[in-house]
């Protein structure tokens, strides 16, 4: 007998609810903005993190990094990764039920939360070119998501992401030196050529500039703390460096993925052919292997029976679909 799953999401007086239209527009454009998602207190509280992460991280020594355009960065400490497996709070940010109603609705129903970035971008610093986050995580089925949390104004000035709306349709790009990376199916394509220097700030030589050439004119994202920029891990996206000297640009930016996706990657260093198991499973529920928040978050997984009010639809002989309900 078939078993039935259709999960629903415990209730809370604070649920955001995605509309038709606003899943329509992140289908369509591979971007939505979700205005002040986030509330004040949560926002204070990852703003604190990101402040006590800035003043902790001041200065490290340089080194050379090669040809990867994000040495520097990481070196300069304008971004620091996944700070969610070791502070409290960037757990209670990577996990905020708000933002995880949204992933529900887009990636869904069973989500993992996978990755956690906090940046600060000192005036003068930061940024990274265009690029596709499903190169550097991939899942399978390839479902990633990224959620750009504004902990402050940004804007163009300093340093807000662009986006190329619509490019969302295109197929992960093959990063040439590395002999096509992340990407999936490449061998059942018969054009999908390599592209060099991703990520670089510079157009001249990130080739995937000339695939955003395509779309109509990249658009910036202006936001306010506590908004919420949803975006698809295919979408072509970018920041520049922070312009001014006396701001920062501190925001956070974490990423989801459906939690029925296999994940070889688990930021720590691969370990064969799945880090599920570092990964939280956030909403849901999944048959595969996944981690436990470490500062005991508090997520809502599907609790029900599989059986709960499911119905299927069979198709009759007289070709009609007709919905059946079957218990296991
Ligand atoms: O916020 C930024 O400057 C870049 C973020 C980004 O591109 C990403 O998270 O994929």
């Amino acid at each position: 007998m078939a078993t039935y799953y259709t999960p629903k999401s415990r209730e809370r007086v604070d649920r955001y609810l995605v509309s038709v239209e606003e899943y329509a527009h992140y289908h369509r454009n591979g971007y939505l903005i979700v205005r002040g998602l986030v509330s004040k207190e949560d926002i204070a509280e990852l703003y604190e993190l990101a402040e006590k992460t800035r003043t902790k991280n001041k200065k490290p020594a340089r080194e050379s990094g090669g040809s990867d355009p994000l040495h520097e960065e990481f070196l300069d400490a304008t971004r620091v990764h996944m700070l969610s497996r070791i502070e409290p709070s960037a757990e209670r940010g990577m996990l905020n039920p708000r933002i995880l109603d949204v992933t529900e609705a887009l990636i869904g129903p069973d989500v993992y939360a996978v990755q956690s970035m906090m940046f600060l971008n000192p005036p003068g610093r930061g940024g990274q070119g265009w690029h596709q986050d499903a190169c550097y995580i991939k899942t399978h089925p390839d479902t990633l998501i990224g959620a750009w949390i504004a902990l402050e104004e940004v804007d163009e000035e300093n340093g807000c992401l662009w986006v190329a709306p619509g490019s969302n349709h295109e197929p992960i790009y093959p990063p040439a030196e590395i002999g096509g990376g992340n990407v999936h199916a490449l061998d059942a394509f018969s054009n999908l050529n390599g592209v060099q220097n991703v990520s670089h700030l510079d157009d001249e030589v990130n080739t995937l500039s000339k695939v955003v050439a395509k779309y109509p004119p990249p658009i910036s994202v202006p936001m306010q703390p506590g908004d919420v920029l949803f975006f698809h891990s295919h979408l072509f996206h970018r920041s520049y460096p922070n312009k001014t000297t006396d701001r920062f640009r501190r925001s956070y930016v974490c990423h989801y993925c459906n939690a029925r996706s296999w994940i070889p990657w688990d930021h720590d260093g691969y370990e064969g052919d799945s880090g599920n198991y570092r990964q939280i499973l956030a909403r849901g529920r999944t048959h595969l292997p996944y981690a436990e928040p470490a500062f005991g978050t508090e997520v809502y997984l599907y609790e029900g029976d599989d059986t709960d009010g499911s119905v299927s639809m069979m198709g009759m002989d007289n070709g009609m679909m007709m919905p059946i309900g079957q218990k296991k």
